[in-house]
Formats: structure tokens, sequence, C-alpha cells
């Protein structure tokens, strides 16, 4: 297993579209580890292919608490085939806009077609944390970052304090 830079906002990486898998093979296996060992140095609950710089359909994610074990979850080609009604809003974080916070309201619970690391297709319905991770994390896939749902003036401030620090960092 091998820890991964994470892509940092602005990178247009983040923007990209990312593709299916087509099949979950010895390389899907390592890359969903590899994933999921980044995500646990971060530390974070989720992560995304492209935040490692891959444009495939893979997600990792783990909220079981501190102290309680770990239950690492692998979501290979993930949709959302049922969205409630009803709302959540929770403080939202990002691996690629580090150490910046922002409440989002999503749907409270969904349910998330998938194929695991077996390579079989499963039906998983999230409610809580898991379900505003697992729409954080599927909004990665599509280029969509959670910046994008708070108001224009603040996201710009983000994104320009972001382009500072990535010039005042390159070389
Ligand atoms: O670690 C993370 N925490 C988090 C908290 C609230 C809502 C979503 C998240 S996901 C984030 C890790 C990350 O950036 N995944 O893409
Ligand atoms: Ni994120």
């Amino acid at each position: 297993m091998t820890i991964k830079p994470l892509i940092i906002l602005p990178d247009p990486l983040l923007r990209q579209v990312s593709k299916p898998i087509e099949q979950v093979d010895a390389d899907v296996l390592k890359l969903a580890d590899d994933m999921l060992e980044t995500m646990y140095d971060a530390p974070g609950i989720g992560l995304a292919g492209i935040q490692i710089g891959v444009a495939r359909r893979i997600l990792v994610v783990d909220v079981a608490r501190e102290g309680d074990e770990k239950n690492p979850q692998v979501f290979i080609n993930p949709e959302i085939v049922k969205s409630s009604d009803e709302r959540s809003v929770y403080e939202e974080g990002c691996l690629s806009i580090p150490e910046y916070y922002a409440e989002v309201e999503r749907p409270a619970i969904v349910t998330v077609k998938h194929i695991g690391r077996d390579g079989k297709e499963h039906l998983v319905e999230a409610d809580g944390l898991l379900a505003t991770c697992l729409q954080h994390e599927i909004d990665h896939l599509n280029g969509v970052l959670f910046i994008d749902y708070i108001s224009r003036l603040k996201r710009e401030m983000v994104i320009k304090k972001f382009t500072k620090a990535a010039k005042s960092k390159a070389i």
C-alpha cells in the first residue's frame, strides 16, 4: 500500500469527470488500497480517485468513529438511485481544500448502487454522515466540489486564496 499525494484546489484535475471502471481487477484493488491508506493518513472519512489524480469512478469511505473498529468501504461506479426529500445539513470539509469548512444541505438518505471490492453489485441505503460523505465523493467523480454549494462570493474567495497559495509554493 502506498500513500499518494493529494490533488489540491485549484488543480483543474478536480473538475474532470471520472470514467467508469470496466473490470475489478488487481490494479483496481491496489488503487482502492492506496486510496484507503491515503485517506487514513490524511486523515479523512472519504476519498475519490481524482483526489490522487486517478480519473476513475471509485471512492472509499470509513465513517467509523475514533476508537471504534475500522470500517473501510469501497464503491466502484457508484450511482445514487434514490434520494430522500428530507434534507440534512453538515459542516463539510475536503482534503483537496484543506482547512476550509462550510455547511452544505443535501438529501438526508440516499440509496447508492455500486460494485464492491468483491466485483459484485450492491445496494446501500445510507443516512447520517455516510449519506453526506457518499454524496460528497460522488460529486468528486463528476468534477463537483462542496464549495459549489456556497455563495459565489465565498467560493471565489476560497479559490483566490488557494490560487495564491499554489503560486507562492510553485518553484
Ligand atoms: O474527510 C472528509 N470529511 C468530510 C466531512 C464532512 C463532509 C464530507 C467529508 S469528505 C472529507 C474527505 C474528502 O475530501 N473527500 O472527498
Ligand atoms: Ni472532498
